[in-house]
């Protein structure tokens, strides 16, 4: 089939947005580590992952989106540090992380969870860890930097992205704080 709309699915995920200057801001001191390692995931990609679909019958979209428009809101945007480095060896991924992941995000994405069960999402089995992947086939420890990460997170909204051919394609996004 030819037209993409007309896939009977597509490969979704709930995700933070990263605002542009901040995807700059990162990408700049990523290309300051020098890497040698790896795939560098492209900047306009960079999200902090909340909720992964996979792949979701493009009927069930809008049911989906009715859905997460009802899950209970933090009420201000979120604030989310990310400042430490770290290699996900099984999943080959070098990634930011917070030190410390805040409560209300995590009690979004358990409202998320919840509210996705009725299509057939099943919970994490893992515990939810936070992080904004940068490099992906990453094969390295760590990597020592002069400049330790220092960034903050700001997100005013969360989003339900389309994966396709490596590309993130925004589909819908929700308030965190009321208007
Ligand atoms: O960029 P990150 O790693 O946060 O790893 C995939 C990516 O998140 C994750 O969904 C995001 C968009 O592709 N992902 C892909 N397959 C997955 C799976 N089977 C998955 N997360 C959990 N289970």
């Amino acid at each position: 089939m030819t037209d993409e709309s007309r896939e009977p699915f597509k490969r979704l995920f709930f995700a933070l947005n990263c605002p542009p200057e901040q995807r700059k801001a990162i990408a700049q001191w990523r290309s300051a580590l020098e890497l040698r390692s790896g795939r560098p995931v492209p900047a306009e990609n960079f999200h902090l992952t909340l909720l992964f679909l996979g792949a979701v019958g493009v009927a069930q979209i809008g049911e989906i989106c009715t859905a997460a428009g009802k899950v209970h809101i933090p009420g201000v945007p979120l604030r989310l540090a990310l400042d430490r480095m770290e290699v996900w060896r099984r999943a080959g991924v070098l990634v930011l992380a917070p030190e410390q992941a805040p409560p209300e995000l995590l009690r979004l994405v358990y409202a998320l969870e919840q509210a996705m069960l009725p299509f057939g999402v099943e919970e994490t089995p893992k515990a939810f860890r936070p992080h904004l992947t940068l490099m992906r086939d990453y094969r390295m420890p760590v990597p020592e930097s002069a400049m330790p990460p220092e960034f903050f997170l700001r997100a005013d909204r969360f989003v339900l992205f389309e994966s396709h051919k490596g590309r993130y394609r925004a589909l819908a996004e929700w308030p965190l704080a009321p208007a």
